[in-house]
């Protein structure tokens, strides 16, 4: 297959101002007829006698007619991927396509499929072209509406984007219609259609200018029961939007509509979004406190989409991040308002340092706007949405809210309707802070993840201190040599007395913003009328995605830890401590030598623990040491997953026997009483003391299971349940496969909780588990057309559990690439997401390496696989 690249972007040949889709359902034929109001493309460099092509995948083309008039076969080509008419009016036409496809042979749940009886669409990025023949790109917009067919037996309720402007029966016949109408022009990515029978939770919302929106949650009946909180949660971001972007919702409806299976989280189709049902659905005994933080934190991101991603779209898909980072941003801020900032903040950096440093440091390294793809599926990464993300939040920090918000309110103005690229967001930021942008621009062309080596100095008797920062960016993927980047590094000073110190850069007075910019290879920032040598607290809140070099040593990470005014950075010192101490003890592990206690760290954690101004959800925060993936990254070569597991779990029980006394008294203090809420608070506490509770049971492995299992035993949510659960899965005992049997047998009748059970079960951390991940491939529960299953087993298999998917005998990469291979055929979007799960291999220890790389190389020697598949592992394999 070819790449795409982005210097070869031409503006379309034709723009289409109109679309009217009659689609005629049925599980195995469903015909679609489109009627499209077609012209020249002033802005095309290819004139108007260009050829017309249309983008078309696994659909049967049945007739065309051009102006009213059949085209004989001649006058078309078809392929597998296109529809060509060479000779097309150099005005405006109108063109009708008849096709038809098979929703219920669509297992790659791209186009038109069914999922449990109940028909849906996903057109991002390009499943439009399995519905019907069309120029299915971003930068065509056009206004759609759409009829819709079906028994009524069959599919009760018919949903499309827009308003619906007519419904009734078809006489003579079972069926009925629905007709919906889309004022807004949008590009075909955005266009969605369900049917099904479906149940429906409503409600409404007044918005800011008092107009009232119907809200409507869809589920499978005897759901309904699940879905208050989704809705509330999009009201509360309704409300935020308009508060804080200023952003109303445009049309008289807005609707949600909940699957069991989908290829992703959900889906922002105009005025009807689409959702994976586990981001929906959700009832105190059916859901963790996390699952409920999700749904809010999904349910948001869609619906800013609307103005982020639908108003104003892509010029093309190498400008995803324009609507994906920019929309996590905001979805960070909303979650950041209407809970705790630091909270989230933390849990960004976790989820960014995991998913995307790891990323950015192997093969599939690519810049946060790449510059050529096969499949852009594969584009859907943590460096687009989450290092996407960081890049707005670093023009926030480095322009300020002020001139943030104005430039958001003139890209809305200037760009409403239109298809846009970065440039465009960044020149409105520019234009709105009156700032040159230009350097600060190769954040979006660069890729890998830059490392600021910080060392410092002080003189005393001057009563200055001077920290100087080099930045060097390490090479990637076809990008050998970088550029110095503009990185808006935040800082602080912080006295022997753990007290704040006065920031006042000398030559120039008192910092307004305690934030230097980084601009060149090496800088030095001197502050003057420092009285006494401070102890730095440096990129505070994460003010940059960058690793941070220092020399500090382990006393100031344990002084900032307890001292430090920045809540975010009080949790990044006890992080790298951590880091640290498990590093050198991983080395041992390794090594074979005995693995020694830390009474200075866990006394660190003691204190924190008993700050009572610090608050729960934080203080569960503290508790959780790096991930096994984190540490692998930061030791980088020859890495032992075993060892790193090893170092891990010694630490956990180490702190969980020295804390005892503090750990107990958490878990009795934060004893819940009264029914259950998901509020933030609420959450923290019982994220505090299940936090205690996984160190308690690895402290001591007789008494920890037996309180894990009756914390199981006596619990009154999900959330308890599952933490208990997970507590004992890290534990080898019989009480873990008790409880596990006694959740499988409550539940069975319920997939979202089948889900967990499967996790649960590929995250045990011992050997015996690649056994029990192939029974369960075959158990009832387990359907590998089902993406939720998949990820459940295997996608958390190689990656919750480092340990027994790089175990030494390589079965684990054997059985990564047996559902690799047997899933690419089937569902190929999320096959390929599972063979990223290799990304890492080159880290490994040569034995271990060795084996890997077999494995990936057994994958790439089949003839047959889908472009998704072969894009990602000859990547990998470099
Ligand atoms: N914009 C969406 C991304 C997406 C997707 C969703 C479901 C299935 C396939 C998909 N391909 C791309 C979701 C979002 O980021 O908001
Ligand atoms: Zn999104």
């Amino acid at each position: 297959p070819q790449p795409v690249r982005l210097s070869d972007y031409r503006p379309p040949t034709h723009t289409i101002d109109e679309v009217a889709l009659t689609v005629r359902l049925a599980p195995q034929k469903t015909l679609v007829s489109a009627r499209l109001k077609v012209r020249p493309n002033p802005k095309s460099d290819a004139g108007p006698d260009a050829p017309l092509v249309l983008d078309g995948e696994a659909i049967e083309l049945r007739g065309i007619m051009l102006d009213g008039v059949p085209l004989a076969q001649g006058d078309y080509a078809v392929t597998d991927e296109s529809l060509t008419i060479a000779r097309v009016p150099a005005g405006p036409f109108e063109l009708e396509i008849e096709t038809a496809c098979n929703p219920e042979a669509n297992t790659a749940l791209s186009g038109l499929y069914r999922s449990n009886g109940t028909y849906c669409t996903q057109c991002e990025a390009q499943g439009f072209r399995r519905i019907t023949y069309y120029p299915d790109r971003p930068d065509v917009l056009a206004r759609f509406t759409t009829r819709i067919e079906a028994r009524r037996s069959d599919a009760p309720v018919l949903l499309a984007n827009g308003n619906l402007v007519d419904s009734g029966e078809i006489e003579g016949t079972e069926k009925h219609y629905a007709v919906w109408e889309d004022p807004f022009p949008k590009p075909a990515y955005l266009f969605a259609l369900v049917a099904g029978n479906l149940a429906v939770f409503e409600d409404s919302f007044t918005t800011m200018s008092g107009r009232e929106v119907a809200l409507k949650i869809y589920v499978e009946p005897g759901k309904e029961d699940r879905c208050a909180w989704a809705m509330a949660s999009l009201k509360s971001a309704m409300r935020w939007d308009e508060e804080t972007f200023g952003r109303e919702y445009d049309l008289d409806i807005f609707m949600i509509v909940a699957v069991p299976d989908f290829n992703m989280g959900a889906m922002e189709n105009k005025g009807l979004n689409v959702f994976n049902d586990k981001y929906i659905l959700a009832r105190p005994d059916t859901a963790t406190d996390q699952d409920y933080a999700n749904i809010e934190r999904i349910i948001a991101h869609e619906y800013f989409h609307n103005w982020t991603g639908n108003r104003i779209t892509c010029r093309d898909w190498f400008q995803l991040c324009l609507k994906e980072g920019l929309t996590v941003f905001r979805d960070q801020e909303f979650s950041s308002d209407v809970r705790s900032r630091p909270v989230r903040r933390i849990s960004d950096v976790r989820l960014l340092r995991s998913q995307q440093f790891s990323e950015d440091a192997g093969p599939l390294a690519h810049p946060v706007r790449p510059s050529s793809y096969i499949e852009i599926n594969n584009f859907y990464t943590a460096t687009v949405y989450e290092k996407g993300a960081e890049v707005v939040r670093m023009l926030h920090t480095l322009i300020g809210g002020q001139a943030f918000r104005a430039g958001m309110d003139l890209y809305f103005a200037r760009h409403d309707g239109e298809a846009v690229t970065m440039e465009d967001f960044v020149a409105c930021m520019a234009e709105a802070s009156g700032r040159d942008l230009s350097q600060f621009f190769a954040w979006y062309e660069q890729a890998g993840t830059p490392r600021l080596i910080v060392t410092d100095s002080y003189d005393e008797t001057a009563g200055t201190y001077s920290l100087t920062v080099a930045q060097e960016t390490p090479p990637t993927p076809d990008q050998p040599d970088k550029k110095p980047l503009d990185i808006p590094f935040a800082v602080g000073l912080v006295g022997p007395d753990g007290q704040e110190m006065p920031l006042v850069l000398d030559g120039e007075g008192a910092m307004e913003r305690p934030v230097l910019e980084l601009t060149q290879r090496e800088q030095t920032f001197r502050f003057r009328d420092v009285a006494a040598r401070p102890v730095p607290s440096l990129n505070r809140g994460f003010s940059a995605p960058v690793r941070l070099e220092t020399d500090l040593g382990d006393g100031d990470w344990l002084f900032l830890m307890s001292h430090d005014s920045d809540p975010f950075n009080r949790w990044e010192a006890a992080q790298i401590y951590a880091k640290r101490l498990l590093i050198r003890l991983a080395g041992d592990a390794s090594s074979g030598a005995p693995l020694a206690d830390a009474p200075d760290f866990a006394e660190a954690l003691g204190r924190s623990l008993r700050d009572q101004s610090l608050e729960p959800a934080f203080k569960a925060e503290l508790l959780g040491l790096p991930s096994e993936t984190d540490l692998a990254g930061e030791i980088a070569r020859n890495v032992d997953p075993q060892a790193i597991h090893d170092a891990r779990r010694h630490l956990q029980a180490s702190l969980g026997r020295a804390l005892s006394g503090e750990l107990q008294d958490i878990y009795e203090r934060f004893a819940t009483s009264g029914p259950y809420s998901p509020d933030a608070d609420s959450a923290g506490r019982r994220g505090l003391r299940n936090a205690a509770l996984g160190l308690i049971a690895m402290a001591d492995g007789e008494r920890g299971a037996a309180q894990a299992f009756e914390h199981f035993r006596t619990a009154e949510n999900m959330t308890d349940t599952i933490a208990a659960l997970s507590a004992l899965t890290r534990t080898n005992r019989p009480e873990r496969d008790r409880a596990l049997d006694a959740f499988y047998a409550a539940h069975s009748g319920d997939h979202l909780l089948v889900d967990k059970w499967l996790m649960l079960n590929a995250a045990i951390p011992f050997p015996e588990t690649l056994e029990r991940v192939r029974t369960l491939m075959e158990h009832e529960a387990f359907s590998i057309t089902r993406p939720n299953n998949v990820r459940a087993l295997i996608g958390a298999f190689a990656g919750l559990n480092p340990a027994t998917f790089n175990d030494p005998s390589g079965d684990g990469y054997r059985l990564l690439a047996d559902v690799v291979l047997e899933l690419d055929p089937l569902n190929p979007q999320v096959a390929a997401r599972l063979s990223g799960s290799f990304k890492t291999w080159r880290m490994l220890e040569p034995g271990r390496r060795a084996l890997a790389k077999a494995e990936i190389e057994r994958i790439r020697a089949c003839k047959t696989l889908s472009r998704d598949v072969y894009e990602i592992v000859t990547r990998i394999l470099g």
